[in-house]
């Protein structure tokens, strides 16, 4: 029996029980602060097996080995390999299950590397997928039964670790992020994100682990069940931790009983994370055999598109931006030969503003490597806007390594009726999960008539199903002709989707524009065909967003259909428009019209700025721009100037968007590294000016000792030195003294500490001791993820941050 038969064998059963919390049975059993969990396997083996031993007779099918940390990163400076320590782990979890329970499954157990993936942090994803891939590899040659990746937060971390399984091992995969109270993950990552992308990567199970307790959870699992079919897991804490005390505040059987209630939700594999002890598996197991399982029905799930914060469902007509595309102008094909990707971000960021759904991504020219310029622009492009993206080439190849790196769940452009096209395009969109685009022509061309389009339609629809690839994920093109060349083209296109929309019951997509080549006045007449299409059963519309004709039609259609309900999204948009409007063509025979364009196309201003455009490019994420504008601005502007009224102004807004929870982790710090790019150019220039120095003041900042989790305190070193404070970083697991020397030796007046686990929060208690001790003049702020405002008063803080930009506020009330 192969791995896979004995994993789907094992979920035959009416429930899968899992097996609780290692971490914390390792640290109630005398683990000390900072040592790493994976080397017990060589240690104390004998502790880690008993515990294995102890959830097998409470009922657990599958226990996960203590692997979790074991990858490259964490296990830097430890002395042992990644190999010895997961083979280790395994062939510990395998006594324990030849001794208690000889059908019990092995688990290669693996959490997040542990640094920020590109574009946010430094990792990227080819080096993440080769980390995973040799724990993966070391996992199976170990013996175990199926990988699991658990306590997710970064939806492309987790992507290149499902296919790092899959490419490196034939294990069954079960896939669980960590979520927190606003059905986000840390870096904002929506449940619908992660339920779309990972059962489109078809992992074997699929659900929610840690950070809350199962009431908690309930939202979070709820939300789940609506967008995949794969089999559920749950696996929460016992409850919320009391800092002071460190436990958990759910019994055993209370835990039991609020997952008697989550049944409901048509769970199929069951465990507990955190702070669950043998206990409250067992009642788990006891729960679940005395009331029996509920099994889940079959859900239709949306069809839609995703990047990790936007979903896009299309319920109602979408516009997919077409700027992205080189095809017969000078000016993009230049800025692709030149890898100007500026250029391309701001095509990108002109049609979001417009109000762009999704973007169509074409980088074909001749002379360029088109594989590597997709995956630079696609993971550019998903650093700087949030809209799904829609794969455009021909290139299978080019479209393979656009859907590797792609972050969430992306359109494809597509495939046709030829049987070239079907064999090479639609294995790749079925592996990784995308939709996909069937244009109605095959190697005859495009049938003449709307009916024979049908057929072609009906072809690639059998040819999808029968790969695996759902209905409701195909999108037909019935492919719009020149009008001016055949006359009768227009009609047949409409048919055939009108037939394709009601008989076949599929979604459509045109591109609208190439109906009016030849033709004088082109918008009037791309904007009723698409007004035509739209009546036609249209859903997706390729257009210029740009042009507000275009733009107009769909939301005015959408007013009109009762699509836009109450016309909210009519008013908003138009209400403030003049009455009289003054629409200006250019000879592109574009219009724009400045009442309703609120988007800044940076590429238009050669050299022209102000400084909203500073702000602008802080607050898309614009890097390089940020910098060039900056350089250009100190010719005219007052440096202090360009600090207080741009960029300072620019990162608050960030945050307030951040904290209202409408911008996420990503744009923060994509914002404030912009920010940090202009810092420099200022200080370059004060110093050539002989000027004193820009720093607002100094800063120490510490993960405390015993920690060695600095993701959240290299977040607010970031943002503190962008806000201008100079920081000096002592790192992870500091030693008190070492903070206490940092503060004296540079006369520091503001210190912050950072503890993510519950264990290390005494750590930060005595190191405010000493600094308490040492009488320095050092005001210190707290943060971290279990830290609350009570404990900080407690333990004598001076303040308390909630997040990263909280930090800043302090310093610049503190310093400022
Ligand atoms: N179906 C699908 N994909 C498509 C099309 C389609 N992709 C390409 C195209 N058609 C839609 N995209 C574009 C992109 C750019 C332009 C038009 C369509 C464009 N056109 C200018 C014009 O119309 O004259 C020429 C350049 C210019 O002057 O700026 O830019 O049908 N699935």
């Amino acid at each position: 029996m192969t791995k896979k038969e004995k994993f789907y064998d094992l979920l035959k059963k009416d429930y899968v029980v899992l097996d609780g919390g290692m971490g914390t049975m390792l640290q109630a059993s005398g683990m000390k602060v900072g040592e790493t969990p994976e080397m017990l396997n060589i240690t104390n083996p004998e502790l880690i097996q008993s515990i294995h031993e102890k959830y097998y007779e409470a009922g657990s099918d599958i226990v996960y080995a203590n692997t979790f940390g074991a990858n490259e990163y964490k296990l830097e400076e430890c002395g042992h390999s990644v190999e010895e320590l997961i083979t280790a782990g395994i062939e510990i979890a395998k006594k324990a299950r030849d001794k208690v329970n000889k059908n019990g499954l092995v688990a290669l157990d693996l959490g997040p590397i542990g640094i920020l993936l590109e574009p946010t942090g430094v990792l990227s994803f080819e080096a993440a997928y080769d980390m995973y891939a040799r724990c993966v590899k070391a996992g199976a040659s170990a013996g175990a039964d199926l990988v699991v990746f658990e306590t997710m937060t970064d939806l492309l971390d987790i992507k290149a670790a499902i296919l790092a399984a899959k490419e490196n091992s034939d294990l069954p995969i079960l896939a669980t992020m960590t979520f927190e109270q606003n059905l986000r993950t840390f870096t904002g990552c929506s449940i619908s994100a992660f339920g779309l992308t990972v059962s489109g990567l078809d992992v074997d199970a699929i659900g929610i682990n840690c950070s809350l307790g199962p009431k908690e959870l309930e939202p979070v699992i709820s939300e789940l069940s609506k967008w995949t079919n794969k089999p559920l897991c749950l696996k929460p804490n016992a409850g919320l931790p009391d800092p002071k005390t460190n436990l958990y505040n759910v019994t055993a059987l209370g835990f039991a009983g609020y997952m008697k209630d989550l049944r409901k939700y048509g769970i199929k594999i069951y465990g507990g994370c955190c702070g669950t002890t043998p206990e409250f598996i067992k009642e788990v197991t006891n729960m679940l055999k005395e009331n029996g399982n509920i099994q889940r029905e079959y859900v239709e799930i949306k069809a839609a598109v995703c990047s990790p914060t936007k979903t896009v469902v299309i319920d109602e007509p979408r516009v997919v931006g077409e700027r992205i595309n080189p095809t017969g102008k000078k000016i993009f094909q230049e800025a692709l030969k030149n890898k100007n990707m500026e250029y391309i971000l701001g095509q990108a960021l002109e049609q979001t503003n417009a109000g762009a759904d999704i973007l169509d991504v074409n980088v074909g020219v001749p002379g360029i490597n088109e594989v590597e310029m997709m995956v630079d622009t696609v993971k550019s492009l998903q650093s700087v806007v949030d809209v799904p993206l829609q794969i455009d080439s021909t290139d299978p190849k080019v479209i393979e390594a656009a859907l590797r790196v792609y972050n969430g769940r992306p359109l494809v452009n597509s495939v046709n009726g030829e049987e070239e096209s079907l064999k090479n395009i639609l294995p790749i969109v079925k592996k990784y999960g995308g939709a996909i685009i069937g244009l109605a022509l095959d190697e005859n061309g495009i049938p003449k008539k709307g009916d024979d389009r049908v057929k072609i339609a009906q072809k690639i629809i059998d040819r999808c199903v029968s790969i695996g690839i759902d209905k409701k994920d195909i999108y037909i093109d019935c492919l719009t002709l020149t009008v001016s060349a055949e006359q009768e083209g227009c009609r047949e296109t409409l048919k055939a989707l009108s037939r394709v929309k009601n008989e076949l019951g599929l979604k459509t997509i045109l591109g609208v524009s190439n109906i009016s080549f030849g033709l004088p006045n082109r918008v009037l007449v791309n904007h009723i065909f698409l007004t035509m299409a739209l009546q036609s059963g249209l859903d997706l519309c390729i257009i210029n967003p740009n042009i507000p004709e275009m733009m107009g039609a769909v939301m005015a259609y959408k007013v009109l259909a009762c699509h836009d309900l109450n016309s909210v999204n009519y008013v908003a948009k138009y209400a403030n428009m003049p009455k009289l409007k003054t629409v200006v063509v250019d000879n592109t025979g574009n219009s724009g019209n400045s009442a309703i364009t609120t988007s800044i196309n940076l590429n238009d201003k050669k050299g022209n700025y102000e400084i909203s455009d500073l702000s602008y490019a802080v607050k898309k994420g614009l890097k390089k721009e940020g910098a060039d504008i900056t350089r250009e601005l100190l010719s005219k502007v007052d440096s202090m100037d360009i600090v207080n009224k741009a960029l300072i102004p620019a990162l608050d807004d960030i945050g307030a968007e951040f904290e209202k929870g409408t911008l996420f982790l990503p744009q923060l710090i994509m914002g404030a590294s912009v920010a940090s790019a202009a810092f420099e150019v200022i200080k370059e220039n004060m110093q050539q000016n002989g000027s004193q120095k820009v720093s607002k003041g100094k800063i120490v900042i510490a993960t405390v000792k015993g920690d060695v989790h600095d993701i959240g305190k290299n977040i607010v070193k970031v943002l503190l030195e962008n806000y201008g404070f100079e920081v000096i970083d002592l790192g992870k697991d500091v030693p008190y003294e070492d903070v206490v020397n940092a503060i004296r030796d540079n006369d520091v007046h503001l210190c912050g500490l950072s503890a993510l686990m519950t264990t290390t929060l005494v750590s930060m208690k005595e190191t405010i001791e000493l600094i308490r001790k040492n009488n320095l003049d050092c005001k210190v702020m707290v943060g971290g993820a279990v830290l609350t405002p009570e404990y900080a008063k407690e333990i004598d803080a001076d303040f308390y941050a909630a997040d990263a930009k909280e930090s800043v506020d302090i310093a610049r009330r503190v310093l400022g």
